[in-house]
Formats: C-alpha cells, structure tokens, sequence
C-alpha cells in the first residue's frame, strides 16, 4: 500500500495544449522561419492537487506521440521517471511520422522514432520534476543532486534575418532590423550585448556564401575583440569549403558548428581544422556517440533536453562527454520560458559545462509564463523556488492556443523552406553540401 505521501505524488490527470507562437523571419540553410512555430504545453497534475509544466515539440507528429503517452500516466508517481521511460517505450510510433518525416530539413539531426520519444518524454520529464519540486518544496535542480553554479551563462544567438516576415503573411511584427550582411550582423549583435549583456555570440550560418560568413564574423571580431565566436551553418558545406573556413577564421572561433554533415565528414574536418567542432547534428542520440567519439568527429557536444530525453539524460550525456574529454555546451531551438527553465536547471548541476549555453529566448516575444525570464550580464539566475521556478499564465495560454485551432494547417509543422516559398515560390531546399 502507498504511503499518504506517494499517494499524493501519483499522476491524476494530464492536460496537453499545443500552440502557436510569434518566430521572427530568422533565416536558416533550410529557408526561413515561419511567423508562427509550434510548441507543447505539458500540464501533470498529481492527487495532491500540485501542477507540473513541461514544453516540448508541438509539430504533428510530436502530438501523436504525446497523446497515447498522457493516456497512460495516471497513476504513475511523478517521482518514478524510469516508469515514465518504460511507457514511453509502449507507444508506438507510426513508421511514416519518420520516414516522411523532414524535420526541418535534418536541422535537428536525423529523425529516429526513439528521439521522437525522446522529445516528447523530455517535456512530461520536467513536468514531472516541476511537480515534485513545487510538492517537496525544492527547486528542480535539488532533485537532479543540487546545482554547482548560481548563474547560467548564455550566449547571443545571431541570425540572418529580415525586418519583416514577406508582404500579405499574418505575423506579429517586432522591432528587429534586417541583418542580412556584415554591418547587419554586428548592429544585432550590439544590441544582443547592450540589452542582455552576452559577451559570446553565434551566427547562424549556410545562409549566404561562406565569404560573406565569414566577414560577418571577421566584423564581429573586430567590434568585440577576444569575445568568443561560433558560426553553424548546420552542415551545409563541404570538407573542403569547412576547412578553408577553418583556416580563414581559426584565431577567432571559440568553434565551428556542424560545418558539415554526417560523422565521416565531421572527422574528415576536425582532423585538419585547427580549431574545435561542434554538433547538434551528427550526434544527437547516446547511439551516435561512440562513432563520433571514436574517429575524434566532434570535440563540443550540444546537448539538448528536448533531444535527449529529459534532464537526467543530459546529466548522462555530460558523465559520458567528461569520461572521453568531449566538451559540453547547450543547443537550443524555438523555445519559451518553460524550456528556458528547464535548461537552466540542469545546466546549473553540470559541472562540465564548459560554454555558454545557445538560446532563441530573445527572439520570442510570446510567452506562456506569467514572469519572463532577464538575462543579466549574458546570465539567467538559477531559481531557488519549488520546482522550476514558473508560473503558467493561462491566460496567454488559452490565446496561443485559440491560434493553433483556428490555423488552417499550414502553421502546425515547422516548415522552414515552405516559409521561404511565400517570398520565393523557386525555392526548394538546398541539396546538402550548398557549398
Ligand atoms: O532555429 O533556424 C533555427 C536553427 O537553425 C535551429 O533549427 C537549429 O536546430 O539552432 C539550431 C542549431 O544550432 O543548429
Ligand atoms: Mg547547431
């Protein structure tokens, strides 16, 4: 029989709320962003009364998963997250949700049906933790062994962009200039320091010819002398291109980002470039590690809870990165302040994690919290509150909401290239390597 206090931890209902939220036209190799992304809003409450949130993946294919998952939760303890991964296990995945699936052109690496458990498991994860915490009275980071850090550290996230999604598309406009050269890039970038104070930056790269990347990042360079620098241009080029930017860039990145796709070429690369590789691409999954690791493919891994399956995952992945002296930094995608939490909190017990952490946060002017988080001198501090330390605001929510029902469709997949078709009916995505 189950203690008053297990009792009171065990799952009674699970509520999913996908929506729609408010993305720049921040471009990519792939296209453009949409003017509305998808997101999952995860509410676990337990017999106790205690509410949990999670944020997750809301395309279509991640709420076919997430669906049959809730169904199967009451009566599971928010505390027993091992039982949250054996039923997980038991929901099928439908083998046209990945062999159809494009997932933004690869940009987060190759689909699997198991990731896409995994990142719909990463957001009832931390709803579960979220619901803990607030019960036990502890912050999220307390129940992953105690944070080692008081303050995260993130870096500014810099994009291609125009001032404005193309004439005639529904968005909510925001106050961002075009940035589509190098003076563009370094006017995002001085606003990035001046308003959040972030002292690293990244260029989202393999949008324009990698001459003109690269005197983005020389322009970077020049205006925030010995500031660390990464450019990701998520696996558009080739051995050769990757290696002559490499060369040319060498004395100022901190590293290169996925310059090109796949492990063999990955390796190929970090065999000559003089300089760390990183990816969010090529190894994204514990399956993919002992490949990358062994041909010495990638010296950074990104981590990423949504891909990793959870907190506790990524807790894992750091022990392994730190056991074969990879490094460990933190990727991110359109994301709210529910992931940003998270993140936060389990960046604050990794010992090993040795850069700033990426996050589009400053890109989204929608939130589904009642309190938005400040990033201060390119810092988040790690809440000390029950849980993760957010409030739902219900109110947006029921809003964001009320747009993924009246959207015709078009909105609820991320589709980066049929973004870019609206300004460019010619445009078909990239063959890969673009360069
Ligand atoms: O949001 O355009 C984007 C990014 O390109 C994103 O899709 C990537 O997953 O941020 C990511 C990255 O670092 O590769
Ligand atoms: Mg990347």
């Amino acid at each position: 029989a189950q203690t008053p206090e297990a009792q009171a931890l065990t799952i009674a209902e699970v509520r999913l709320t996908p929506i729609l939220v408010a993305d720049p036209p921040l471009l990519n190799t792939q296209g453009v962003h949409q003017p509305y992304t998808p997101r999952l809003i995860i509410e676990v409450v337990t017999e106790g009364g205690v509410t949990g949130i999670g944020e997750t993946y809301g395309d279509t294919k991640y709420l076919d998963l997430a669906r049959p998952l809730a169904e199967k939760l009451p009566g599971l303890g928010v505390t027993d997250l091992n039982g949250l991964f054996t039923l997980a296990d038991e929901v099928a995945v439908d083998a046209s949700r990945v062999e159809n699936s494009v997932d933004v052109g690869g940009l987060r690496g190759v689909q699997t049906a198991d990731k896409l458990r995994l990142s719909i498991v990463s957001g009832f994860e931390v709803a579960c933790l979220d619901a803990w915490g607030k019960a036990a009275g502890l912050p999220v980071h307390a129940l992953l062994g105690g944070k080692v850090r008081d303050r995260v550290e993130y870096s500014a996230y810099l994009f291609y962009r125009w001032a404005e999604h193309p004439d005639g598309v529904a968005c909510e406009p925001d106050d961002w200039d075009a940035a589509v050269d190098p003076a563009g890039v370094v006017a995002q970038a001085e606003r990035f320091s001046r308003d959040y104070g972030f002292t690293s930056f990244k260029l989202k790269g393999g949008v324009f010819e990698p001459a003109e990347e690269i005197a983005a990042i020389r322009a970077l360079a020049e205006r925030f002398p010995g500031q660390p620098m990464r450019l990701d241009p998520n696996g558009a080029w080739s051995v050769p291109t990757s290696l002559h930017v490499a060369e040319e860039l060498r004395d100022v990145l901190e590293y290169l980002e996925d310059p090109t796709s796949g492990t063999p070429g990955m390796a190929e690369v970090a065999g000559a470039a003089g300089v760390p590789l990183a990816t969010n691409m090529c190894v994204t999954t514990f399956g993919e590690i002992r490949e990358a690791f062994t041909k010495g493919a990638v010296q950074v891994v990104l981590s990423d809870h949504h891909y990793w399956g959870g907190l506790r995952n990524t807790r894992e992945l750091a022990a392994i990165c730190r056991t074969f002296g990879v490094g460990l930094s933190m990727h991110s995608n359109t994301h709210l302040g529910i992931s940003l939490a998270a993140m936060t909190h389990v960046a604050a017990t990794v010992p090993n994690l040795d850069y700033a952490c990426d996050s589009h946060y400053p890109w989204q002017t929608e939130d589904v919290i009642t309190e938005r988080l400040t990033f201060r001198d390119g810092r988040l501090d790690v809440s000390d509150a029950p849980g993760l330390g957010v409030e739902l605001d219900r109110e947006r929510l029921a809003v964001l909401h009320q747009r993924w029902l009246d959207d015709d469709g078009t909105m609820r997949d991320r589709d980066d290239a049929a973004a870019m078709r609206v300004a460019d009916p010619e445009w078909e995505t990239p063959a890969i390597p673009r360069w």
